[in-house]
């Protein structure tokens, strides 16, 4: 019989081939796609979220479980479209101008899939402008930017006030190693998250699914 706690359990383990064959049972045994979306992979995602907050576990364990839930995804994908299940809203990533850095943004990205969330990464060194256009063309509800270095932070700002003076109404949240809950206060950003996990609990409060 489908066991999802199984399901859960093999994707904090980062064992991709078992997360697939449970994720194909559990569907062939007639059970709703939703529900091994939530209580198998997003489960299982939100435990490696809570241990890495934890410093339970690093950025190798994270990268590996989200390896094994892209697997899960890969296969429960085309069924949550036939049953017209929507993510529960779209979040734009990326990092902003001048700033190559990816790694941090990546586990990011990862970590708001693993929540239920759908993902546009438009990659490192995002001019302004390309946050609003990808805000304007998929709807977006969140627009994420990370920053590493303490002089691309300032780019923040621009794309805050950039979305501002296009009228795009989405929630902003920023992150990365040098930026602070102040620095989102002062640019007005409308969150900050210290890590991966924390800003996927951000994002989904932000969306009023929390
Ligand atoms: Co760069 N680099 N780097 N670098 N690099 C740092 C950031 C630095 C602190 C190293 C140092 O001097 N001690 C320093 C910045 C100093 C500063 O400004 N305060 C620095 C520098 C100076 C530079 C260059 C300027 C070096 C040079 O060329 N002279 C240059 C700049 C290039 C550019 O971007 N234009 C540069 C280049 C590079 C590499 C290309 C070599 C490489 C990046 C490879 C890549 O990303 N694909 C690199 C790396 C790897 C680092 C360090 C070593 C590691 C960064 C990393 O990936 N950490 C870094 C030093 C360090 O942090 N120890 C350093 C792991 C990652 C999981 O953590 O990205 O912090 P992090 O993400 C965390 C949180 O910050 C948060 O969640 C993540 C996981 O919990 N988070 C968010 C991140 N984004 C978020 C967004 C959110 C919420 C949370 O909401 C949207």
């Amino acid at each position: 019989m489908a066991d999802l706690e199984a399901l859960a359990e093999a994707l904090i383990k980062g064992d991709r081939n078992k997360v697939v064959e449970l994720t194909e049972q559990a569907l062939n045994e007639g059970l709703p796609p939703k529900e091994v979306l939530e209580n198998g992979l997003i489960a299982g995602m939100n435990v490696i979220g809570r241990r890495f907050k934890a410093n339970e576990v690093y950025v190798p364990e994270v990268l590996i479980a989200a390896r094994a839930m892209h697997g899960g995804m890969d296969v429960l994908q085309p069924k949550l479209v036939e049953a017209g299940i929507e993510p529960a809203g779209t979040v734009v990533l990326g990092t902003v101008k001048g700033d190559l850095h990816d790694i941090g943004k990546n586990l990011v990205g990862m970590m708001l899939t693993g929540g239920g969330l759908e993902v546009v990464d438009i990659g490192t060194d995002a001019a302004a402008e390309k946050f609003v256009d990808a805000c304007k063309e998929t709807g977006a509800k969140v627009c994420a930017m990370s920053a590493l270095l303490t002089t691309t932070m300032p780019q923040m700002k621009d794309v805050v006030e950039a979305l501002r003076n296009a009228g795009v109404e989405v929630k902003t949240v920023i992150g990365g190693a040098p930026v602070t809950q102040g620095y989102a206060d002062e640019i007005g950003a409308d969150g900050y998250a210290a890590d991966a996990a924390s800003a996927v609990d951000v994002a989904r409060e932000l969306i009023g699914i929390a």
